[in-house]
């Protein structure tokens, strides 16, 4: 990072036949870390995870462990219906769970199709310390995470999302409702006060999924990105349409050179908007930068994200495409 600094410092002493395009120079007046401690997340029920995670950024924690504990609360809440074992169910009836983290020096871990493992988010982060790989799906990871001491929890949906998925059964049609829970999965990129980004992203996916689907939640670079010398970002809604964006990269990518938060955002979005029919799909994306700014952007409208910024919490509405 402070070779990046060095590099773009170096830069601007450059003649004018060597100076960077436009672009490019946006992204060296990001140069200064915002050190004060910063945490987004997605939908109106991150801001319960932001509490958890401010915490630990208010005692000089590491971003890591603020996303991990900060999501991980929204896994543990008996209330939420699309994150954590309480979740609604894949068509078969069976709750599978999708997670990633990836921390400030590029590492990362991630687990999908996790069943009757009550964390996945912190099995994500066994996957990424304790062991050479990246992903871990289905039953492999299931074994991973008891071998790691985590318990086997019952093989049986709450009851809400058993009412639910008996109701789905009688017409069995699978047509995701745009913000029908006003909160879907919690992605979370927090900046502690060493100026370090770290994110996490956690789901059941998508309510009545066909058993074995995979969406971008697990997919480092889809559901979530961090680089820590640029920002980071994370997604939610139909996964389908940021598996084929890579929209958390691309916003990274575009941050890279130049773009604020807000409009990588918005871009990321356009990508799906002029590629896809987009009528009756929800996309949101948040994102933040080392300067500390944040942005967040959507097709439909009815995306909240809330944000921590130095103990002050808030719920944002987010500016949609529709
Ligand atoms: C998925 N992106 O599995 C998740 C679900 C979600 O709003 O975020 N829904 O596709």
């Amino acid at each position: 990072m402070a070779t990046r600094r060095k590099f773009l410092k170096n830069i601007s002493l450059a003649p004018a036949s060597l100076m960077i395009p436009t672009a490019l120079a946006a992204t060296s007046s990001v140069n200064e870390t915002y050190t004060q401690g910063l945490v987004i997340s997605t939908w109106d029920f991150g801001d319960l995870g932001n509490r958890k995670a401010w915490e630990i950024l208010a005692g000089n924690g590491r971003a890591l462990d603020a996303v991990e504990q900060g999501v991980k609360v929204v896994e543990d809440d008996p209330d939420t219906m699309t994150v954590g074992l309480n979740s609604y169910p894949d068509r078969d009836g069976i709750v599978t769970l999708d997670a990633c983290i990836m921390d400030e020096k590029g590492y990362a871990g991630s687990v999908s199709a996790l069943e009757r493992i009550k964390n996945p988010i912190s099995v994500a982060r066994k996957v990424m310390e304790d062991t050479p790989h990246v992903m871990l799906v289905g039953k492999g990871a299931q074994q991973f995470a008891l071998s790691k001491g985590f318990k086997l929890e019952k093989q049986e949906r709450s009851p809400r999302a058993d009412q639910a998925w008996k109701e789905w059964l009688k017409k069995s049609e699978y047509k995701p409702i745009i913000n029908v829970e006003m909160h879907d999965t919690i992605g979370m990129i927090a900046m502690d006060k060493k100026g370090d980004i770290c994110g996490a992203c956690t789901t059941s996916g998508l309510a009545f999924k066909l058993h074995g689907r995979v969406g971008d939640s697990p997919i480092i670079g889809a559901g979530m990105y961090v680089d820590n010398e640029v920002g980071g970002a994370a997604a939610t809604g139909v996964g389908e349409y940021v598996l084929k964006t890579l929209g958390s990269f691309l916003i990274v990518e575009l941050m890279r050179n130049g773009m604020s938060p807000q409009q990588a955002c918005k871009e990321a979005v356009m990508r799906i908007t002029q590629k896809y029919p987009y009528k009756d799909v929800q996309v949101g994306f948040i994102a933040m930068n080392k300067a500390g700014e944040t942005g967040a952007y959507s097709i439909q409208a009815g995306f909240v994200y809330s944000e921590c910024r130095a103990g002050t919490f808030t719920k944002n509405n987010a500016q949609s495409f529709l």
